[in-house]
């Protein structure tokens, strides 16, 4: 096998990514090889809104607190789209000096979030960001015409306020949705702009609470009845197809002298990261954790049952018509968000030290639900788990190193209830979890997952979704064959993984687990 080159472009809620890997095989089998050639920040813009006094205006009626985009603050948040289309025409610029000639791009994000086009196909204002508040109260409005057990029966995902589908209805009476002939997911919308094709791959699309999870086709009628036009979403495609090719003058600009094909990957990053899980064991649970931890299961059929809603698990899809059932988590966020907090603040806040400084605190002194709402948007996150502790009749962290370590905590006990409650409600056994993400990097979270869950944890890869993407691109372009597992066994070689085991020196036991979970949920 000659080396073959892929780019993957892996964009998250803190940064973006535009990532090399090479398929290579030295006689011991295939195997990726993965360079980072840009990274670039992501992040939040909070735009003010400006009074033009049409109907879109925050003094018309689109305007208005909650309704529009606007909000209840006058303000929206919004992500900064050009910076990370610019970011990835960089990247590629860059994969493009280093390996003369691709094999193929693919592209994944983050989910729900999505890019208006008008009539001309120009993009209506920067995407909303999934944090913004304009989707407060939406839930409830949507289950007044679609039932919540119905809508859940349905399309198998999870409430979030966030879903594309609050966010759809949320912008009506918007002047920008009123133009809009066409919704975008933000990898789509990338690749639109490179190729030209629009299309939503399925993965993500099933992220937007408006995809059949049975057929995996868009359920137009259920859009039709929340007044959401069904022309607005794209045709859908699956992963691992043939996008397009990217454009002439976009490859001229980046300096690609052959046709760059552009493949569809599992474009939803949580999807690319979950193909990356160097699993060999089928009874396997997942944590793909970053700003978010994702935690459950794959299968081969979604879990629609009532008990499943109620524990508001998620049934999104996977690549090869696997299915994701899987709980949010709200993940890494928390304490990212503690620490701008602590900066903001002029305190010192080096994650290192700020761990390390967390494991000699005793454990599970102080935990918190970290899916409560309140820490969904952006904030000062040490003052809502100090008020959150005391709600709770527990002491409240009084330094960085105790708030740090019960986040910490507080992360490991969602985790071993949302693996528990996974095994549970698809009638299947865990006996291994694989973290796979950023959080790999957490050594203290890893051992506390392994603690808590009572199981082994194998932790790695770092870049999953990145390497998901490679994988599923290079199966694509014929450069790997097989199935799921097939592409795990390349991807799992020549990784450094680190496996924890329950019950480590200084670890709390089952008891103290079980105490925990009941001080917050019973
Ligand atoms: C993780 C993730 C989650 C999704 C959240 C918001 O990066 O894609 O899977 O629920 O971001 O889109």
């Amino acid at each position: 096998m000659g080396v073959s080159a892929f780019a993957a472009v892996d964009l998250g809620a803190s940064s973006g990514r535009v990532i090399v890997g090479r398929v290579v095989d030295d006689g011991d089998g295939a195997r990726v090889l993965l360079h980072e050639v840009n990274r670039f920040p992501n992040g939040p813009v909070r735009v003010p809104a400006v009074d033009v006094g049409g109907p879109g205006g925050p003094g018309g009626p689109g305007g208005s607190a909650g309704s529009g985009a606007g909000g209840a603050t006058g303000a929206t948040l919004r992500w900064d789209v050009l910076a990370l289309y610019r970011g990835v025409l960089d990247g590629l610029r860059a994969a493009t000096r280093e390996v003369g000639t691709l094999d193929g791009v693919g592209i994944d994000s983050w989910a729900v979030d999505h890019g208006l086009l008008d009539a001309d196909g120009a993009l209506l204002g920067n995407p909303v960001h999934y944090r913004d508040a304009r989707t407060d109260g939406v839930p409830d409005k949507v289950f007044a015409t679609v039932p919540a057990a119905e809508l859940y029966a349905r399309t198998g995902l999870q409430v979030q306020p966030f879903n594309t589908v609050f966010q759809l209805v949320a912008a009506q009476g918007t002047a920008a949705l009123a133009a809009a002939r066409r919704a975008l997911l933000i990898p789509d919308l990338l690749g639109a702009w490179l190729t030209g094709a629009q299309v939503a791959e399925v993965t993500n699309a099933s992220t937007t609470g408006l995809l059949d999870a049975t057929t995996r086709t868009w359920a137009t009628d259920v859009a039709e009845r929340l007044g959401i036009d069904p022309r607005l979403l794209p045709p859908l495609r699956d992963a691992g197809v043939l996008l397009g090719h990217v454009r002439d003058d976009v490859r001229a600009d980046l300096g690609h002298h052959a046709p760059l094909p552009v493949w569809t990957v599992g474009s939803h990053d949580t999807a690319s990261a979950v193909v990356a899980v160097p699993a060999t064991d089928p009874d396997f649970a997942y944590i793909s954790c970053g700003t978010w931890s994702l935690v459950g299961l794959e299968l081969d059929r979604p879990v629609l049952t009532e008990a499943s809603r109620a524990a508001n698990f998620t049934n999104e899809a996977g690549v090869d018509g696997t299915v994701r059932h899987l709980r949010n988590v709200m993940g890494l966020w928390v304490l990212q968000e503690s620490i701008r907090t602590w900066n903001e603040a002029g305190l010192p806040a080096d994650l290192p030290d700020l761990l390390a400084a967390a494991a000699q605190v005793p454990p599970l002194t102080t935990v918190v639900d970290v899916d409560a709402p309140e820490f969904l948007p952006p904030g000062d996150m040490p003052a809502r788990i100090a008020a959150a502790a005391a709600r709770t009749g527990q002491t409240p962290p009084q330094s960085q190193a105790e708030t740090v370590r019960c986040i910490l905590d507080s992360l490991a006990l969602a985790y071993r209830r949302a693996v528990r409650q996974a095994a549970a409600l698809a009638d299947r056994d865990v006996r291994v979890v694989h973290v796979v993400g950023g959080g790999v990097r957490n050594e203290l979270l890893c051992r506390l997952t392994a603690d808590a869950t009572g199981l082994p944890v194998v932790a790695g890869p770092v870049e999953g979704a990145a390497l998901g993407n490679v994988l599923v691109q290079a199966r694509a372009a014929g450069v790997l064959t097989g199935s799921l597992a097939d592409l795990r066994a390349v991807g799992a070689r020549g990784l450094d993984l680190v496996r924890h085991e329950p019950g480590g020196a200084g670890t709390p036991g089952t008891a103290q687990w079980d105490a925990a979970e009941a001080r917050l949920f019973s």
